[in-house]
């Protein structure tokens, strides 16, 4: 068997998902990294592996897979010892599987605040307020509860946790996220809910902040 490629972007939050769940899992991947997505993604053999053109996208001998969230699920059921993250039990799947579409939403409605802010320099009102909303909502979820969706830790969180870490990256949009006391110390427990999880989430955040240097210095050459 040949080990498991992931075509990875380490700024990439759903890269971040697929790379925290490998290591809980003790899954070995072998990372492939892509520099110019749009370029890298558009080549006629990445396209047939991935039509979405996006990362992270898992080459399992063969088996192509996109969408983290649809990656982890699979290497949960696939290679992990027990169910725990992701339980076969359809009445408690479902509840982790409603928190991972609601998380998809989110995630979207950040990248769309994103992309504003970034490539028009402007984030119509609608966009930021779909993003608090979905806050919002979050915060409700997590009301009295300590996860997501089971009494215990699932990949519902850490998923949700990858797009919360998104959201660290856009301060200037003046996104205040201790008003949201329940996601905060939710986040904390997730970060503190295994050893390795700080250093996955240095290795991101530091990929993000020299990623938005570059960018920074791309958009003043362009001015010049
Ligand atoms: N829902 C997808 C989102 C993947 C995604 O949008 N990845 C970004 C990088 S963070 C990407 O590949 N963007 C390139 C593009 O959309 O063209 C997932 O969870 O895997």
């Amino acid at each position: 068997m040949a080990p498991i490629i992931l075509y990875n972007f380490d700024p990439s939050p759903p890269c971040f998902l697929v790379r925290v769940i490998a290591d809980i899992l003790g899954v070995e991947l072998k990372k492939i990294p892509i520099k110019d997505i749009t370029k890298e993604m558009a080549a006629p053999e990445m396209t047939k592996k991935n039509p979405q053109r996006t990362v992270p996208t898992v080459d399992d001998n063969g088996l192509y897979l996109a969408e983290s969230r649809a990656i982890a699920s699979y290497l949960i059921s696939k290679y992990g010892k027990n169910d725990f993250l992701y339980p076969k039990d359809a009445s408690k799947r479902v509840l982790v599987d409603q928190r991972l579409y609601f998380d998809t939403e989110l995630y979207k409605s950040f990248e769309v605040v994103w992309a504003g802010d970034f490539f028009a320099g402007f984030v119509p009102k609608h966009d930021m307020d779909r993003l608090i909303l979905g806050l919002e909502i979050l915060n409700r979820m997590l009301e009295g509860k300590e996860w997501l969706a089971l009494d215990h830790i699932s990949l519902a969180d850490y998923a949700t946790a990858a797009t919360m870490a998104a959201l660290e990256y856009i301060p200037h949009l003046k996104l205040d996220l201790s008003k949201y006391g329940n996601i905060s110390r939710w986040l904390r427990r997730v970060e503190n809910s295994f050893p390795r999880y700080a250093e996955f989430k240095k290795i991101y955040s530091d990929s993000v902040v020299a990623l938005m240097e570059e960018q920074k210095k791309q958009k003043q050459a362009q001015r010049k």
